[in-house]
């Protein structure tokens, strides 16, 4: 049987969305003064009864995101509407990378999936199903599929991503599932900008066009929004940034998500390579530069929680965001594997990784008290070279993307990623890609990692970006406030002068598959 709901009683409801109305974000511009989502000290100011929801969602907090993985299973093959950025041989550019198709499953095909790869990644602690269309115009086969996994493995939390064309309509039976996170992608609020990302709708039997198509779409996201919110389900807002069509208007989106209780806004850039065969990649609307993406989420901080940790995956992912295992986990291998769901084993190993997390939090706090009392405007951006666990642990020709830091005298905040092609290739640095992985990283005063070779390094150096190996497999945010520390010291004395670094680009491709 399913588990249902537990609906709050409409006091506790009350209360539980009054803490969330009163939880202002976790910026250091301001925002509260936290450093990340959920705060990476933990708990910090956020609700319990949010705080168990998102402790080890990695996609509701970025905290989470190094230490606990999600996968998603392709059951969703429909959708409903059009979008720009959308090109159907692939996958639902909402909630996954443009350019990439998945492997479509039956529900039972995704339960059995599901069970197999628990069982190999005990810290998988979410199942999301985002596609490869939309999951809401695919009601039956989505409900199915959590059916299924709610009684097979009733630990994982479900997660749901949607236009919000159907939602209304579908919000009791979300709730009914136990359906805890849900995410829409809202990309306006006013239909005439709508009207530029949408060609068209499909609703009650009929095709809209134009401003009346993002009219309805847009009532629908807003009223599904508002329906998800008072039933205590978290939801998050995805929004696509297209330079000169919304990017703008993402700003009032935020209000708008906000004040119908959205917990959580994940501003993406507009991936549009030609190749993708979409409207705005074959009329050549370009996506925006890392530092346009980052100075809108900046501006949008102090209203709400910002995500800044989406990976963009695809419809079949699994593992870390950072990582893609979905090739270990094809139909004929799960139809081959001999798996039992041990819910115990599981337990124990996500207890494990948890105090490894708070170990890191101590670690970074430790340093942080040390920077107290240290007076300096510089804030700067290093790129790390990780595989996970908030360690660097990844070498520098082995990285598949750097996570950005942003370094102050407040702490180190994590600011996003950058996805690069790996310099080594089989056993040999590409130069060329290592002129690519520069562009990329172009706006860090340095990258960490656990190891790199001489010639990587000197390109780097000659680059302006310095390249650090002293703190392999060592925490993140702890090593680069003591690298900060010994900056700031050298700024101090005259030994450098601190400038600014330029901009940097945003990888077009598709996620390749880490098989
Ligand atoms: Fe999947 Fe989305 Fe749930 Fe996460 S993804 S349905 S909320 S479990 Fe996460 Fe992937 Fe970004 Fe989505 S990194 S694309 S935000
Ligand atoms: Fe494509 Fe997703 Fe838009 Fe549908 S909702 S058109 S699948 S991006």
């Amino acid at each position: 049987m399913v588990e249902m709901i537990t609906q709050n009683s409409s006091s506790d409801l009350e209360q539980v969305m009054q803490q969330m109305a009163e939880h202002k974000g976790c910026g250091t511009s301001g925002g509260s003064g936290k450093a990340s989502c959920g705060s990476a000290a933990g708990q910090g100011d956020l609700p319990t009864e949010i705080w168990e929801k998102v402790k080890n969602h990695p996609c509701y907090s970025e905290e989470a995101h190094h230490h606990f993985a999600r996968m998603h299973v392709a059951v969703a093959p429909a959708c409903n509407i059009q979008c720009n950025y959308c090109n159907r041989k692939y996958d639902c550019a909402n909630e996954s990378r443009p350019g990439v198709v998945s492997e479509k499953l039956t529900p039972e095909q995704a339960a059995k999936k599901v069970v197999a790869v628990a069982s190999v990644i005990p810290q998988m602690t979410v199942l999301g199903i985002a596609g490869p269309g939309d999951p809401l115009a695919n009601p039956a086969k989505t409900f199915r599929t959590f059916e299924l996994i709610a009684q097979t493995a009733p630990d994982i939390k479900l997660c749901l991503s949607t236009n919000g064309l159907a939602l209304p309509d579908l919000v009791e039976r979300i709730a009914q599932y136990n359906i805890d996170h849900v995410t829409i992608t809202i990309n306006m609020v006013d239909p005439e900008v709508g009207a530029k990302i949408y060609p068209w709708i499909f609703w009650d039997h009929k095709r809209y066009t134009g401003v009346e198509a993002a009219r309805i779409l847009s009532e629908h996201q807003l009223r599904g929004l508002e329906m998800l919110t008072e039933r205590g389900i978290l939801c998050k807002v995805n929004s696509v940034m297209i330079p000169g069509i919304n990017d703008k208007h993402l700003v009032e989106v935020n209000k708008a998500v906000k004040s119908r209780g959205a917990f959580l806004h994940n501003i993406m850039p507009l991936i549009s390579a030609p190749e993708h065969g979409t409207v705005f990649g074959l009329n050549g609307q370009r996506g925006p530069s890392a530092q346009e993406l980052k100075a809108l989420q900046d501006e949008c901080q102090g209203e709400m929680n910002m995500m800044r940790h989406c990976r963009q995956c695809r419809a079949d992912a699994v593992g870390l965001l950072g990582e893609d295992r979905s090739a270990e986990f094809t139909t004929d291998k799960i139809m081959a594997m001999d798996v039992s769901y041990d819910l115990e084993a599981r337990r124990t190993y996500q207890a494990a990784v948890e105090d490894e997390r708070q170990a890191k939090v101590a670690a970074k706090q430790e340093e942080l008290a040390k920077l107290a009392g240290v007076n300096s405007e510089v804030s700067l951006l290093v790129a790390v070279a990780t595989k996970g666990s908030g360690l660097i642990n990844e070498h520098f020709g082995h990285a598949k993307e750097f996570q950005i830091y942003e370094l102050s005298t407040v702490g180190a905040k994590f600011v996003g990623h950058r996805r690069v092609d790996m310099y080594c290739q089989g056993g040999y640095g590409e130069e060329d890609t290592l002129e690519t992985v520069i562009r990329a990283i172009n706006d860090c005063h340095a990258v960490f990692v656990a190891k790199i070779g001489g010639c990587p390094k000197a390109d780097l150096t000659a680059a302006g970006i310095e390249p650090v190996d002293e703190y392999a497999h060592e925490f993140i945010e702890k090593s680069a406030l003591v690298w900060f520390k010994g900056y700031l010291a050298k700024v101090a004395s005259g030994e450098i002068t601190h400038q600014a670094r330029g901009d940097a680009q945003i990888r077009q491709g598709a996620i390749i598959s880490a098989a």
